[in-house]
């Protein structure tokens, strides 16, 4: 049986969330993950922070906190972020703190290296005399040697992305002090990507070996792993750095050097997964998820961390073999990364307070709010960007107009009309075109989200409320209710496919707005009868579920509250108080 295991990119443990990172991915996966549970699929959704490395170290001394407390603060604070946006994992750690992280990275590294797929190799180090000590790649800044751009890091290009060896940095300073560095020896360990190209990559990538992996790679994917890969090189996965997974000490001269932390990173996710498993009181239980070749590896991330997810951990993943008693690791299904997202034009920058304060905005707008109108401006295929403008049309034309106004008209009516029952149906209205149109359109929100374009689910939702607000105006019950006895028996028949169409429509968007999709549950009262929380399998949530002839409706209310034009107006003004990054 097919099984999900959906991962979303492990956050570093270094400051907050923004809503870039959310639309980039958080939410998309989230969406997935609840698609797939509400359809009845087996799905594991794993994700945790990135505590090791020297993303954490720098920020950690710059504020002067030790590292374990430093992480320990962020892992708390993200994690109250997902709980704002509703984003749920099955499976939540963090490197730092799982209990199998160090042994599982380590045996990575260790299965490689008897493999033959890592090198040792003395290279060349930037060393600082002033401050005795080697200066990892992202204390280092200068002009990249493929594109020439002067800010480039140690590790990477942000300007044209490639993944920078150091020692090939031109004109490098270091960033804690602006001095020169100098070059020095030490011994590291290479990743021999070459040799794992030949050995399953290319062919996993290509798609030689067997149906394995989703088609198509989308456009950003391919680009950039094809680009990768035909120009691939060795790297190191060891550091130099008092923070992080310690390399085996068994392993001569390991003293003082640690895993990079790309190296240990996705490890992450399958320690995760371990940790999981033995909460579970099945320590095993993991296996069946990591290497069981009917399981799907979706990997959500922002574009910046392809090559990673796409080349470098697959890699890793085909150099274990059969080490791991039982068949080998499964490689990625699919890597659905996002471009990035922006607000109003610009970067978001918390630091300069070009951001979105999550607390701040949760004390005014609600989870379903801010998840519909990221889902209808995800960064799928190009840059995208959140403005207030738009957050406010969303919410207010879409969410309020659409779907709220749909569900509070029919169930106003329903209560004055009917005595807030179910009135009772003959079936005359089940084939009606614009119903036909409404199952049409509800019925594209799956096979779109399966492909991973939530953008066209979150339309495909829309267009269903539409085709029932169609069909309500054009019925016009509350003409039908006052004519004779002929039509009150149609008003009935409308209404009690209108109320049909509502418990259709709480399952619909429940991926999208779960807290609305409750409240309109509660809205539907005892006409839904008592169906379990995960709401069925597809087949069921295809047809509208049957409602209760008869039966008591709850309280009708409000889904979504409109957003006026004076607080959107303070939102912005706000904002235009911070100086956006260029
Ligand atoms: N922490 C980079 C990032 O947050 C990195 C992802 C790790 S995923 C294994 O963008
Ligand atoms: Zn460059």
């Amino acid at each position: 049986m097919t099984r999900y295991l959906v991962t979303s990119a492990l956050p570093y443990a270094n400051g907050p969330i923004h809503f870039g990172h959310i639309a980039g991915a958080y939410l998309p996966a989230d969406l997935y993950v609840r698609w797939l549970k509400m359809t009845g699929e087996e799905v594991l959704y794993v994700c945790g922070t990135d505590e090791y490395g020297v993303a954490i170290t720098l920020q950690a001394d710059q504020e002067g906190e030790e590292y374990r407390d430093y992480v320990d603060r962020w892992h708390q604070e993200i994690k109250s972020t997902f709980d704002q946006f509703r984003i749920e994992f099955d499976a939540w750690s963090g490197t730092a703190r799982c209990p199998h992280h160090v042994s599982a990275s380590q045996k990575f590294f260790t299965t490689l290296l008897k493999k033959g797929f890592v090198q040792e190799k003395t290279t060349s180090q930037w060393y600082s005399e002033d401050l005795e000590r080697f200066l990892p790649d992202r204390y280092l800044e200068g002009t990249c040697p493929e594109c020439a751009h002067p800010e480039a890091r140690g590790d990477e290009c942000p300007k044209c992305g490639m993944w920078i060896d150091a020692s090939q940095l031109v004109n490098p300073v270091c960033t804690i002090d602006s001095s020169k560095p100098v070059l020095r020896e030490s011994l590291h360990w290479y990743l021999d990507l070459p040799a794992l190209k030949e050995n399953g990559l290319a062919a996993w990538y290509e798609g030689e070996d067997a149906e394995r992996p989703h088609r198509p790679w989308k456009p950003n994917v391919a680009g950039h792993v094809e680009a990768m890969l035909k120009d691939i090189k060795e790297r190191p996965i060891t550091r130099d750095l008092p923070w992080g997974v310690p390399v085996p000490k068994d392993i001569e001269s390991a003293e003082g050097k640690v895993l990079y932390v790309w190296f240990d990173a996705p490890v992450g996710y399958i320690s995760a997964t371990m940790e999981w498993a033995e909460s579970k009181g099945e320590p095993d239980a993991w296996k069946t998820w990591w290497q069981s070749p009917d399981s799907r590896l979706v990997h959500f991330i922002g574009k910046d961390n392809i090559a990673f997810h796409a080349v470098v951990f697959p890699s890793m993943l085909l150099g274990q073999g059969n080490a791991w008693d039982g068949e080998p690791f499964v490689l990625p299904w699919a890597v659905p990364a996002n471009e990035f997202y922006n607000l109003q034009g610009k970067k978001f920058s918390t630091s300069s307070g070009w951001h979105l304060d999550s607390k701040a905005f949760f004390d005014s707008y609600s989870a379903d709010a801010a998840r519909f109108h990221l889902v209808m401006t995800l960064p799928e295929t190009a840059d995208s960007e959140f403005s207030w403008e738009g957050f406010q049309s969303t919410n207010n034309s879409l969410l309020a107009d659409k779907l709220g106004n749909f569900a509070s008209r029919v169930l106003k009516f329903a209560s004055k009309t009917f005595n807030n029952k179910v009135p009772h149906s003959s079936g005359v209205l089940d084939t009606h075109p614009l119903l036909a149109t409404a199952d049409e359109a509800f019925e594209e929100i799956g096979i779109r989200i399966r492909e991973f374009e939530f953008r066209a689910a979150g339309q495909a939702l829309m267009r269903g409320c539409d085709a029932l607000n169609t069909f309500f105006d054009e019925q016009a019950p509350w003409k039908l209710a006052k004519g004779d006895t002929e039509d009150l028996v149609l008003c009935g028949e409308v209404v009690e496919r209108c109320i049909a169409y509502l418990e259709l429509l709480s399952r619909r968007m429940s991926p999208f707005c779960p807290d609305a999709a409750e409240a309109l549950r509660k809205m539907l009262g005892e006409a839904i009868g008592n169906s379990d929380s995960k709401w069925g399998p597809e087949s069921k949530a295809q047809s509208p579920a049957q409602v209760i002839p008869g039966a008591t409706l709850g309280e009708p209310g409000i889904l979504f509250a409109k957003i006026e034009d004076g607080a959107l107006q303070e939102e912005i003004s706000r904002l235009e108080g911070a100086v956006p990054c260029e």
